[in-house]
């Protein structure tokens, strides 16, 4: 394939909303593109509606019956005369019939071609590309499994625990961690019936599970002619029930080696399936170090600004370049990390009240700024956030020198920030910063749920801590023959949440 003459948009239609249909916005003003926003009757007076050129309802305020409608976005593409659509992500971004559907009446979709999506949105499919393109993958089914026996023989051969994954899935829906034989054919039952109501396809197969590992996505970019570059890692393991919290990058946990070896099998796999736009190789690094490969993000992620913070490069013009029909004109030599990059998402839920939805009215907003912060917001001040949608906010990014600083920038922007009316992230995150664990980098996908099941002052007080430590030592050593001193009369609540905590944790 050689380049052909690119075309550039003159106009184009932006299928999403909020934080992400903004940053679209605004790459497209970069470029000198027209831009056209869709709306609900829940948005008519959304942030992405005020910035764009133009905007076209799509229908009511369920996504199901607006940002999910296929069609609807379509027509207001072609009735505003856009010639590309960006999908963001969520949505439409990874519908394998939506992009078909684009591609068959001219409308460029910013993304790969539908086969390709359609090829990695199959997870089984997913895995037999990331062998052939020598990638290790996680122990497992390489084709779903028929019944019952089927899946039995499979979970013996890859011995307990295993996870029970929908085929046509991601994230974290119909996931099922599977320790014992015993559990097996119940948990079958609910994951094939929580498949078939979240995708419409109820094939399920199976992994062997790893367990706490850490979650590491490798970006990578291609054009339509076969350039391939990677633009590194993200670390996302500080995650609650699939909803990501913070993402950084690098990773704390690569060496050198490791991240180079990891760019280079996310090009390969890349390569190999003739992939178009950005895209994200998700692996779960172990214990032992050993990255393996669970599935291929075929969109923008919400996570791209720390790639664009320690790449310098922009993700969306990229993208859109691309999709224009230019080459990537990026030598792997020409990407280079720069400084670190820490992104917290500010959602609209009360983190002190288990992340519970909180939308409303805002009353007063004041984002932070300065040295190396970027707020990456879809709301203003007086807008009522509604109860419809993902209730991410905005994403507060901060870049430093290297990790320590930042950190501290983060903390300062978190401290600056002022949210009136709805309850935030934003305390979770005061807290988060100051963990040790965290701040030493030594942390994996169990610690936003386990680390932080302890109340707040256990962090500020060390030499308890090591008292707790001391008490899970002995109880390793004795196999629970005795309770140990932390239970003795007078001791803080605090100390004895976090040996309980800890044998919890010591027991599963
Ligand atoms: C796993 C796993 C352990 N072993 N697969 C969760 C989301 C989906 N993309 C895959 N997920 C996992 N797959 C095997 N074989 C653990 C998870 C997992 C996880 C992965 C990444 C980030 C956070 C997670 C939280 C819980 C479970």
């Amino acid at each position: 394939m050689s380049p052909k003459p690119a075309r550039a948009f003159r106009k184009l239609l932006v299928a999403n909303r909020g934080e992400i249909a903004v940053r679209v916005i605004r790459a497209c003003r970069e470029l000198g593109i027209a831009t056209v926003a869709v709306y609900s009757e829940a948005d008519r007076a959304a942030l992405h509606v005020r910035l764009a050129d133009e905007a076209r309802p799509i229908g009511p305020a369920p996504s199901r019956e607006s940002y999910l409608r296929a069609e609807r976005v379509i027509e207001a593409a072609q009735a505003s005369g856009a010639e590309a659509i960006h999908p963001g992500y969520g949505f439409l971004a990874e519908n394998p019939d939506f992009a078909r559907a684009c591609e068959e009446r001219g409308i460029v979709f910013v993304g790969p071609r539908s086969e390709t999506i359609a090829l990695m949105g199959e997870k089984t499919s997913a895995r037999r590309e990331a062998i052939a393109a020598g990638v290790p993958v996680v122990p497992g089914s390489l084709e779903p499994l028929g019944d019952e026996a089927a899946l039995r023989r499979e979970a013996e051969r890859l011995g307990f625990p295993v996870m029970l994954k929908a085929a046509a899935g991601g994230g974290g829906k119909g996931l099922r961690l599977v320790r014992h034989p015993a559990e097996l054919a119940a948990a079958h039952e609910r994951a094939r019936s929580e498949a078939r109501s979240a995708f419409g396809d109820d094939r399920v197969y199976l992994e062997k599970a790893l367990e706490r590992p850490r979650h590491v996505e490798t970006q990578v970019l291609a054009d339509g002619y076969g350039d391939v570059v990677h633009l590194y890692e993200r670390e996302c393991s500080i995650q609650r029930r699939h909803q990501k919290l913070i993402e950084e990058s690098p990773s704390p946990a690569l060496t050198p080696e490791l991240r180079e070896r990891m760019g280079a099998l996310a090009v390969a796999l890349a390569r190999r399936v003739g992939y178009r736009n950005a895209g994200t190789l998700e692996f779960l690094v172990g214990a032992d170090r050993q990255p393996c490969f669970l599935e291929m993000n075929t969109r923008l992620q919400v996570e791209h600004p720390v790639t664009e913070m320690v790449t310098g490069l922009d993700l969306v013009k990229l993208q859109i370049r691309i999709a224009q029909g230019e080459p990537l004109g990026l030598r792997q030599q020409d990407v280079v990390q720069r400084g670190h990059a820490l992104e917290c998402r500010v959602y609209a839920e009360d983190a002190a009240a288990g992340f519970l939805p909180s939308p409303g009215r805002i009353a007063a907003l004041r984002a932070p700024g300065g040295p190396g912060v970027r707020d990456d917001s879809g709301v203003y001040e007086g807008w009522s956030v509604p109860i419809d949608y993902d209730p991410l906010l905005s994403k507060l990014v901060a870049w430093g020198g290297d990790r320590r600083e930042a950190i501290e920038r983060m903390r300062r922007a978190v401290a600056e920030y002022r949210v009136l009316g709805i309850r935030t992230t934003l305390p979770f995150f005061a807290r988060v910063l100051r963990h040790p664990s965290f701040v030493a980098g030594d942390f994996d996908t169990s610690f936003a749920e386990a680390a932080l099941a302890l109340p707040p002052e256990a962090e500020e007080r060390p030499v308890e801590a090591a008292i707790v430590a001391a008490a899970i030592q002995a109880f390793r050593e004795r196999k629970a023959a005795t309770r140990p001193a932390v239970f003795a009369a007078g001791a803080p609540p605090w100390l004895v949440a976090g040996w309980r905590e800890a044998h919890g944790r010591l027991r599963s």
